[in-house]
């Protein structure tokens, strides 16, 4: 008997019995109304014995969580995937750092996942894995002998092609990469980028089908949220006017080249000294990896600039939490500021300028003031679109936003608001999927791929240059 096709999700996490990231919360609800399965680490990481599948059930969701040795997580989680493909994903290729032990522990953990998911598999799955932790993941199923329909999508930026070039083993990871049947991105410019690449690099070789699918939010849901009772009044008098920013505390979010923006609003407009109060809340993320400790100290040490230079006895001008806070307790706060400052120097879509434009009042709502060099300016045409590099035209931004007439504040709010509800996160899954069913109709055949030599090769490089370390 044909069996009916079942989804199958494959991500570096599964989503815990009580989750609220902006993927899983996109896809769990829906994935709970039908057979589907969801496949990860668990978030687990252990000594030894790390070839146990652990099942448990959300509805009609089964989520296989496996679970990590210590040692090969930190040199593919750690190592590989946040010490060379997000910085260089990112543009940030000074902050990259490339060795070999690190490659190999990426490419045996992408293999350990692809051979525990193996057995799970049923002929009808439709399998999509997400983003950059899992680039080579397809290559390795194919060459398990997986012939299921395989689409991948990357929910971060894809380098320009000179850029991705500096990246070492780039050929080998599209290779890999081009064994799924879609290769799903958030922008034009992104699958431009990589499909430039592939041209470029591997001339010869087929590539797979590709698309934008940018991701979205489920707008009345956000709005409903933000419309709840706040754990906290912010700005309980008029007086002042808040600009909030929320981010993971990531380099790649632009919060130093903010923080100085704002010291420079508030050094060129006295008027608003006193009137005026940035929230920043930003819980640190990855604090194994160098660079984000670098980060929060120059975060602190700006923060201490800026309350030392404008601070009285009664007006902060600056509010910097590391606290995480659930997004239910966010979208309140959203609702309350009037300018809504999201400026990363490189960002896949960023989800936070969604759920700010989603929690604002239609009656009197605040200001977006959005990073150019963030996917969601491809479609946030109502927002005051900032090069965040460029200190002055950020400060004049937020001048601009904190003035603004209500006419024009519900106009820009009303265009956003529009967009947010043609591009919801169901529309983005369903679109997805959709197009992924239509790679089975065409019957494409399953690209051989050759995992074992590309092991092989490489945990003999690893080998050596860990000898060589001793
Ligand atoms: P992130 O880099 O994590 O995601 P973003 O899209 O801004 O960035 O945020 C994802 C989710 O995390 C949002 O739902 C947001 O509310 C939540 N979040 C962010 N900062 C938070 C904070 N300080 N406290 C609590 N919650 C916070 C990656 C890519 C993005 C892409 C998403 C989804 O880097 O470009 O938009 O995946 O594809």
């Amino acid at each position: 008997m044909e069996q009916h096709e079942r989804v199958v999700i494959v991500a570096n996490r599964t989503p815990a019995a009580k989750s609220a990231g902006g993927l899983a919360t996109g896809l769990l609800d829906a994935l709970k109304e039908k057979p589907s399965l969801w496949f990860g680490w668990s978030g687990e990481l252990r000594e030894d014995d790390c070839n146990s599948v652990q099942l448990f059930s959300l509805e009609r969701l089964t989520v296989a969580a496996i679970h990590l040795a210590r040692e090969a997580h930190n040199r593919y989680y750690n190592g590989f995937a946040n010490g060379v493909l997000w910085p260089a994903f990112h543009h940030r290729l000074d902050l990259m750092s490339f060795n070999e032990h690190d490659y190999a522990g990426y490419l045996e953990v992408n293999q350990h996942m692809a051979e525990q998911l193996q057995p799970l598999l049923r002929p009808n799955d439709l399998i999509w894995v997400h983003d950059y932790h899992l680039l080579p993941f397809a290559g390795m199923c194919r060459a398990l002998g997986v012939t299921q329909r395989m689409g991948f999508f990357l929910h971060i930026p894809f380098p320009v092609p000179s850029v991705a070039q500096a990246i070492p083993r780039i050929d080998e990871l599209l290779d890999a990469m081009c064994a799924n049947d879609l290769l799903g991105f958030q922008t034009e410019d992104d699958r431009r980028a990589f499909v430039t690449l592939c041209r470029e690099r591997r001339p010869q070789k087929p590539v797979p089908n590709t698309g934008v699918y940018p991701i979205g939010v489920d707008p009345h849901a956000l709005q409903k949220e933000a419309e709840g009772e706040p754990q906290v009044q912010l700005w309980p008098n008029d007086s002042i006017q808040g600009i909030l920013s929320v981010d993971r505390l990531d380099y790649s979010k632009g919060l130093p080249e903010r923080f100085k923006a704002y010291a420079l609003l508030l050094e060129d407009h006295e008027e608003l000294r006193g009137n005026v109060q940035l929230v920043q809340i930003a819980p640190p993320s990855r604090t194994d990896v160098p660079a984000y400790v670098d980060l929060r100290h120059q975060l602190t040490s700006l923060t201490g600039e800026i309350l030392g230079r404008h601070a009285t006895l009664d007006w902060q001008p600056l509010i910097y939490v590391e606290q995480q806070y659930e997004r239910t307790a966010l979208m309140p706060l959203y609702r309350q500021a009037r300018v809504g400052l999201v400026t990363p120097l490189r960002d896949g879509m960023n989800l936070v300028a969604k759920e700010f434009v989603a929690a604002q009042d239609p009656q009197d709502p605040g200001v977006l003031v959005l990073s150019r060099f963030a996917g969601a300016a491809s479609q946030l045409d109502g927002a005051l679109l900032v090069n965040p590099h460029d200190p002055g035209e950020m400060a004049e931004a937020m001048r601009i936003a904190l003035t603004m007439p209500l006419q024009e504040r519900i106009a820009r709010y009303q265009r956003m608001w529009s967009v947010l509800c043609a591009s919801t996160i169901d529309g983005w899954r369903n679109r997805y999927l959709h197009d992924l069913r239509k790679v089975r109709e065409q019957r494409r055949p399953a690209v051989p791929f050759s995992v074992s030599e590309l092991m092989r090769r490489t945990s003999e490089t690893a080998e050596l240059a860990v000898a060589k370390a001793h």
